[in-house]
């Protein structure tokens, strides 16, 4: 059963560093997605090893926390109708070279660390990351 819900989106620092975050951007908003919150930000390595903590001790968590913090970050606050399903099948599979044609991570990601945008990938996962960002009254 489908259902408005919301979910958290990251652009990743490859892609502001590129200056494709607008784009990324505009494809978030035509493909249906409210925008209830945007900020950006940079993360420091405290902030990033709580945000990914259920990551931790595996092998690629220094390496994500390292990329996660060179440089500045956009969160967003999405809300739309299957919100965390639909902004993962836009951002495609965790590697870009497995991504399908047209989603984000196969148009913009160069590896999967560098996959250029994040999403939740449950509805408490969402919960705890839309907090870790936002606040209730911010968003409405
Ligand atoms: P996803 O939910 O698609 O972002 O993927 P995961 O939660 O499995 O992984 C979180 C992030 O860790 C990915 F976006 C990129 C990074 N990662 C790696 O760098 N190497 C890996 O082998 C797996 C994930």
């Amino acid at each position: 059963m489908s259902q408005v819900g919301r979910t958290l989106a990251i652009i990743k620092p490859d892609s502001v560093a590129r200056g494709i975050a607008g784009e990324i951007v505009s494809a978030i908003e035509q493909a249906g997605f409210r925008i209830r919150g945007m900020r950006m930000l940079r993360l420091n390595r405290e902030r990033a090893e709580g945000f990914y903590a259920v990551h931790r001790g595996k092998p690629f968590f220094a390496g994500l926390v390292e990329f996660m913090t060179e440089g500045p970050v956009v969160v967003l606050a999405l809300e739309r109708e299957d919100a965390i399903l639909k902004w993962r099948e836009l951002m495609g599979a965790t590697n870009p070279a497995n991504a399908a044609e047209g989603t984000l991570r196969r148009r913009f990601g160069t590896s999967i660390q560098r996959n250029c945008v994040h999403g939740s990938d449950a509805h408490e996962t969402a919960r705890f990351e839309l907090g870790y960002f936002f606040s209730e009254a911010e968003l409405g």
